[in-house]
């Protein structure tokens, strides 16, 4: 077990500037625990316009199905738009749109408005009505965000589906939610090309089986496509034509706002179902208190795709209810050059950067020259989200992009737990690099044994959470059995994460990586995380996989994959110098039976390394489901090199 005290990773404390102005302080914590559920009731009527007070804060009384501020109304839309124009912020910009062929737009709070107006008059023209639900199948561009919060509008639940997934997961996720439309667009750029999107809608609705009437389709690209009579409709005809002026409804706080699917560890996606006012409460506090935002004077900019979770939090629903400026970019962070990133940042000036580590250790391959050529003097504050970051990644943001000045939130959360839930609180503590240290106020969150018992030892255990919270999922879409059951039998009345964990000697949270990602070598639990961490901690290494390979001897054995840094070759000596560095600096039993230098890690769109294909190679096996990878050749690419070496 390596050493993870504060005296050895070291600590980083905010400026005192940082600290000065920051929204919450270190005493949040303890008016939080005095009475939580007093806490979030007073976030709650502070950071929300509710048209109607609620009344029980939380019932609880048929768990594991929540209720949160029981009675109240209100309209998530209406927080995001109506309220900053009342305000009078209405000039202010809301999107800074950035496309990737270098077009750009601006929308202010009052324009975002008016469009969202048109947009959910349109949706009403079309039939959606509160309770029903709509499939958006987009690209990253403002009519993405747009047609969420005119669903939003509407009391309609969204089903947002990332627009790298084939027809056949449209498909499953249409038929599941019962969607009545499909919003989409022709294409999108990505890579310089223009990539088509409507065609899979086509497919996912050839049977004609689906409860879908009606496909919106938005012209990004202007490639050509098919529109099906009767049943397509351009956006451009039945939006830009609509009324810019529509009153709102209030709905209940437990009124669906979106069903987002996840994969499970088994059979088919689950479709998470989040609501309305806890849900907002929630991702609203984390702007406050983990962002620290100021709605006047920040640009934030989360680069994640609103087909997931991050997305949803923090581009749609966090930023907007907050009321701030942010950037949203439709593409890759290498095209039209390396740069593109740090020239958005030095473009609008951006204050707030939310990253996931596998974008934060790309940019260390490529080399911190790149980033140096812009001003990032803008920064203020980094975040990080997806995956562990490891230190010398967490070290290299710091120093490189946030010019030893910006404090950095590691956030760990999930799509069910629908917002931050471990991260520090800038304004309140020093941050450590590669731990999210301690859960925000309100929450409780525990490290267990197999059995339950806390304080789990010193190899770790499960995370867990003890009480409910706001923007907790409120079931599996269609399936409370196994809601109950993925959750919620692991142990009684506790939420069960899937996440492996530790806390160190300062009572610190460090994350294993996920529980099946736990590898037992010898009977000693190992995790990827850690090993991965140390490999990537070696001048010669940039980015890092480990898996547990079955092993007749040991019952699994450490195998490392690893993306070299340019100038280093690709040989045995490498590899042994690898396995000896790890062997060294964790311990024998850490050490990796082989390490495979490859060109590429198989990832997903979010950021999130697939193990699970390496685990089939490093097994022999025949390479599994690779339909979620952001790029699906890279399985050639590493089953090549594994080959050769
Ligand atoms: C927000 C998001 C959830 C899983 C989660 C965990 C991993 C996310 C993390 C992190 C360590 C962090 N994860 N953030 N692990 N440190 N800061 O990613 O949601 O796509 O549902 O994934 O991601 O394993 O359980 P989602």
């Amino acid at each position: 077990m390596t050493d993870s005290t504060a005296e050895h990773v070291g600590v980083y404390a905010p400026p005192a500037e940082f600290v000065a102005g920051a929204n919450v302080k270190a005493d949040e914590y303890e008016r939080a625990d005095a009475d939580y559920l007093s806490f979030w009731a007073e976030q709650s009527r502070e950071l929300v316009d509710w048209n109607e007070d609620f009344g029980e804060v939380l019932d609880w009384s048929n768990p594991p199905f929540a209720q949160w501020f029981v009675g109240g109304k209100l309209n998530v839309a209406y927080n995001c738009l109506d309220r900053h124009v009342i305000a009078g912020n209405g000039d202010r910009v809301a999107i800074n749109f950035e496309g990737e062929p270098g077009d750009s737009r601006t929308f202010t709070y009052a324009q975002l408005l008016a469009e969202v107006s048109k947009t959910a008059n349109t949706l009403t023209d079309l039939g959606v009505r509160a309770g029903d639900r709509v499939a958006i199948y987009l690209p990253m561009i403002p009519e993405t965000m747009i047609s969420m919060l005119a669903c939003a509008r509407l009391g309609a639940a969204h089903s947002v589906v990332f627009g790298g997934f084939s027809s056949d997961a449209l498909r499953s996720r249409i038929i599941d939610a019962e969607a009545r439309v499909v919003i989409t667009a022709d294409g999108s750029y990505r890579r310089t090309k223009a990539t088509s999107l409507k065609p899979a809608v086509d497919a996912a609705l050839s049977h004609g089986d689906t409860s879908v009437e009606t496909v919106l389709v938005v012209r990004r690209t202007g490639q050509d496509i098919d529109m099906v009579d009767g049943r397509d409709q351009w956006w451009h005809d039945a939006v830009e034509t609509a009324s810019p002026e529509h009153e709102c409804e209030f709905f209940d706080s437990e009124n669906p706002l979106f069903i987002l699917y996840t994969s499970g560890t088994t059979g088919k996606p689950k479709g998470i179902l989040h609501t309305s006012g806890g849900y907002l409460t929630q991702v609203l506090y984390s702007m406050k208190a983990v962002f620290d935002i100021k709605p006047e004077s920040d640009v934030f900019w989360c680069t994640a795709d609103v087909g997931w979770v991050t997305g949803h939090s923090y581009v749609t629903y966090g930023p907007l209810a907050a009321g701030v400026s942010q950037i949203v970019y439709e593409g890759t962070p290498d095209t039209p050059h390396q740069g593109r990133w740090w020239e958005i940042v030095e473009k609008y000036k951006a204050t707030i950067l939310y990253a996931a580590p596998t974008a934060i250790r790309t940019f260390m391959k490529w080399g911190e020259e790149i980033p140096e050529k812009y001003d990032l003097s803008s920064l203020r504050l980094l975040g990080s989200v997806g995956e562990p970051i490891n230190p010398e990644a967490w070290r290299w943001y710091h120093r490189v992009i946030g010019g030893e000045r910006c404090p950095i939130v590691d956030t760990w959360w999930q799509t069910e737990t629908g917002a931050h839930m471990i991260a520090p609180l800038p304004g309140a503590m020093s941050t450590k690099p590669g731990s999210s240290q301690r859960s925000i106020p309100g929450i409780s969150v525990d490290v267990v044994d197999d059995e339950g018992n806390s304080p789990a030892g010193p190899e770790g255990g499960l995370l867990v959470i003890r009480q409910p919270w706001p923007s907790m999922l409120r079931g599996i879409w269609k399936d409370p059995e196994r809601f109950k059951e993925t959750y919620w039998s692991r142990f009684e009345d506790t939420y069960f994460a899937g996440d492996g964990a530790r806390r160190d000697e300062d009572g610190d949270i460090w994350f294993l990586g996920r529980v099946d990602d736990v590898m037992n070598v010898s009977g000693h639990r190992l995790s990827t995380t850690e090993i991965e961490s140390s490999l990537v901690a070696h001048p010669y290494v940039a980015e890092a996989a480990v898996v547990g390979a079955a092993d007749e001897t040991s019952g699994q054995a450490v195998v490392g994959f690893v993306i070299v840094v340019d100038g280093v070759e690709n040989t045995a000596e490498t590899a042994a110098e690898l396995r000896q560095h790890v062997g060294k600096d964790i311990g024998p039993i850490a050490k990796p039976k082989q390490v495979h230098i490859v060109s590429e890690l198989p990832k997903t769109r979010s950021g999130k390394i697939m193990r699970r294909l390496l685990k089939d190679v490093a097994e022999h096996r025949e390479v599994g489901d690779s339909s979620t990878l952001a790029d699906s050749s890279v399985m050639d690419l590493i089953e090549e090199s594994v080959a050769k070496s």
